[in-house]
């Protein structure tokens, strides 16, 4: 019988390899054994997507291999994110999110946006490739409390900013606050660029996004009491 690190090394090497037969067996057997979904997909597929993104640097993987790759986590995620358990109490918040325009990756988007289901938020999927001026219309035609932005290249962190610049030139900010990841953000670019948090992975975005509901329901009751 296989291990637990044998399964984990297994899930990364399907995404290596972009294995896409044996890509939801593999992840079934990794659930049958008793791994957490959640370390499945971070010990496991994430790893290997790093390493696929080495390759693609490194110019020993193109394109081709890299959406098989892609193929193949997309496949193993869908087992494995159904099964990520959900939070114990309901959270009142609604959030959009989407991954920003000229950006198509959504791997990651996607993660983020299953753990909020989970964690009892209602979401607002805008996609991937999404205009600027989208996720400041859907936020204000939803309420949402929080726009969730994802990009993983270089040259659409513009994008970004062009986000938060229209929230502040519609006064939005101080009852729309955002978060932003994806391997080409961090912490400093979004101090930079006015977000209001950085999210490096799924689980860090989900608590952060709660704490940033959880400050405008706050403002919001205050707001009653004085009126
Ligand atoms: C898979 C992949 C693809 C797939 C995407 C499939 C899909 N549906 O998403 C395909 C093959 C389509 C693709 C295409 C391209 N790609 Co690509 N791709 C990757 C790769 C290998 C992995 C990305 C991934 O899915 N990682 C796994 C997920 C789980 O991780 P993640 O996205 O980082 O998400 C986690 C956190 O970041 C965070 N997070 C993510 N979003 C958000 C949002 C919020 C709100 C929060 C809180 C948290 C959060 O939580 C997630 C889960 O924990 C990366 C390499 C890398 N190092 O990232 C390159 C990479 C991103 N790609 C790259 C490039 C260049 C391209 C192409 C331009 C290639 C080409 N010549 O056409 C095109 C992009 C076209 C476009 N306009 O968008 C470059 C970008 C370089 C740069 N800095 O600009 C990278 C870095 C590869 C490299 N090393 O050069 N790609």
């Amino acid at each position: 019988m296989a291990s637990e690190k044998e399964l984990l090394d297994r899930l990364s090497e399907i995404v290596v390899k972009g294995n896409i037969v044996e890509a939801k067996s593999v992840a079934e057997a990794a659930l049958a054994f008793g791994i957490e979904p959640w370390k499945a997909i971070s010990n496991g597929l994430t790893q290997g997507m790093k390493i696929v993104g080495e390759k693609f640097a490194k110019k020993e993987y193109y394109l081709p291999e890299m959406l098989l790759s892609a193929k193949a986590m997309q496949e193993a995620l869908g087992v494995l994110l159904p099964m990520v358990k959900p939070g114990s109490q309901k959270s009142a918040g609604k959030i959009v999110i989407g991954t920003v325009e000229g950006d198509i990756h959504d791997i990651g988007k996607n993660i983020v946006k299953a753990l909020l289901i989970a964690a009892g938020y209602e979401v607002i999927d805008l996609g991937k490739d999404v205009p600027t001026e989208e996720f400041v219309r859907k936020a204000q035609e939803v309420g949402a409390q929080v726009i969730g932005m994802s990009t993983l290249m270089t040259p659409t962190l513009e994008s970004i900013e062009r986000v938060e610049q229209e929230l502040r030139e519609k006064g939005m900010k101080n009852h729309v606050k955002t978060i932003v990841g994806g391997a080409s953000v961090s912490q400093d670019f979004a101090r930079k660029v006015g977000s209001d948090a950085y999210g490096k992975d799924a689980v860090e975005g989900v608590n952060k996004i709660k704490l940033l509901v959880d400050t405008i329901v706050a403002a919001v009751e205050q707001a009653k009491k004085r009126s």
